[in-house]
């Protein structure tokens, strides 16, 4: 039986700029707090780094070859803001901006649609050095940069997105740690995460004014299941939800935070202003790009910092080589979820994908059987969603190619296409192919 998708659903693949691009100076770009990340030793696994990536910079064209021969019609890519305002703000690098145009020029050509993230990670170290997202300035800082790029291209680009997983900037980024800019302080992170907020509404508020098309958020959400029905796993799984899912969700369509972030945070949360809040939630968003990987299985653990909690895996659970559970049920659940607390508005799968031990290409051939099988496994529970009302308009797998898996380097491959990483020479992978039939059906058997 073939369960057919609706009419127009887009099928992307999704990319970053920092992951792929490679020669983060080039045409004189800024060097982004990344940049400075991955160049500073013991942050990355194996010393690796960004400058050459998938050398996209320089084989985009190959690279939107490779999308025609999938049959996509939509990718999804970031713009990296310091090669289009080498100091972060003020004066606009030509050459910089003159790549992304090109590249959806291309794309548009091929009947491809551009997905534009404006900021995946990458913030300029110009604007770091004053303070980054810690600075109440960086909202305004964001929409000037945004407005550079709608000025310069909405008349191509059908759906933006502002900031990918402001979650993943906030935790990862500022309080624990492991990712750029590498801080762990429980006062900065409640700051950050607001900060983030009021640039996405700053962005939009502008895009309102000059813009004609969609921009979005995109968010990563993972379901919270307890470890057991223990009052205290329970009321864990709940703090976790409040942490993860509803952090950034809650202020844009309620108008407020999650009561659980105060006593999470204690006295490191802010007591946050009215009108910021309500700017957030006037602003609003026109649809939501979900970043969905897998579900969260949660332990009370008193004493675990910030949650009293800790994630864990089943004994018996299939994981990616992330150590991620494979839990497509919880795709349909996320779905459903956003829909019932927040409104049937359009969604976007912006992400959704595995790293696995892919075998080497053999006579041209990759035999990603795991992949193979996550993707198919994940369209069906996506469309299971659908079929329950969920207003979900497209999908785009992470990732096009094996790129750069931040903190983790090279080591973890998510692509649908192979890359060599001394050759650069791109190839197929069965999860591709796969992906190319469900394409040119519309569908799934
Ligand atoms: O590679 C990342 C991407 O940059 C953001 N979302 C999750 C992916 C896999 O970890």
């Amino acid at each position: 039986m073939t369960r057919p998708f609706p009419q127009g659903f887009l099928w992307g693949a999704a990319t970053s700029a920092y992951q792929i691009e490679g020669q983060p100076l080039a045409d004189g770009a800024g060097p982004s707090i990344w940049h400075r990340f991955t160049h500073t030793p013991g942050r990355i696994a194996n010393g690796e780094t960004g400058d050459l990536a998938c050398d996209h910079y320089r084989r985009w064209e190959e690279d939107i070859a490779v999308m025609v021969e999938l049959g996509l019609t939509a990718y999804r890519f970031s713009v990296a803001w310091g090669r289009v305002l080498p100091e972060g703000r003020g004066r606009v690098n030509q050459k910089g901006l003159d790549f992304y145009q090109r590249l959806v020029d291309r794309l548009l050509k091929h009947d491809i649609q551009p997905m534009v993230t404006l900021y995946h990670w990458d913030l300029p170290t110009a604007l770091h050095d004053r303070g980054g997202w810690l600075n109440p300035d960086s909202p305004a800082w964001f929409a000037e940069y945004a407005q550079v790029l709608f000025r310069a291209m909405d008349d191509r680009v059908p759906r933006w997105i502002t900031l990918n997983e402001p979650w993943v900037v906030t935790v990862p980024g500022y309080l624990d740690g492991e990712m750029a800019p590498g801080h762990r302080d429980p006062f900065e992170a409640p700051r950050v995460a607001h900060h983030l907020l009021l640039a996405h509404a700053e962005a939009v508020v502008a895009y309102r004014a000059m813009g004609r098309q969609q921009i979005g958020l995109a968010v990563n959400l993972e379901p919270q299941h307890p470890a057991s029905d223990t009052p205290e796993n329970q009321a864990a799984a709940v703090r976790r939800d409040a942490f993860i899912n509803r952090w950034f969700l809650d202020p844009l369509f309620l108008g407020r935070y999650p009561a659980e972030l105060a006593c999470i945070f204690a006295d490191a949360w802010p007591t946050w202003s009215d009108s910021d809040l309500a700017r957030i939630h006037t602003a609003g968003t026109d649809f939501i790009g979900v970043n969905y990987y897998s579900r969260g299985l949660v332990q009370s653990v008193p004493g675990a910092w910030p949650l009293g909690a800790i994630r864990v895996t089943p004994t018996d659970a299939r994981c990616t080589s992330m150590g991620w559970e494979i839990y497509p049920a919880g795709l349909t659940e996320t779905l459903l979820w956003l829909t019932d607390r927040y409104g049937n508005l359009p969604l976007y799968l912006t992400e959704n994908g595995a790293a696995c031990d892919d075998p080497p290409p053999l006579d041209g051939q990759v035999s990603d059987l795991d992949r193979v099988d996550y993707l198919r496994t994940h369209l069906l529970a996506a469309h299971t969603a659908i079929e329950q009302g969920v207003n979900l308009r497209g999908y785009f797998f992470w990732s096009l190619l094996d790129n750069f898996e931040w903190a983790q380097g090279y080591a973890k491959r998510f692509g649908l296409i192979h890359v060599d990483p001394l050759t650069q020479a791109r190839t197929l992978k069965a999860s591709a192919r796969c992906y190319r039939e469900i394409i040119r059906t519309n569908g799934i058997v």
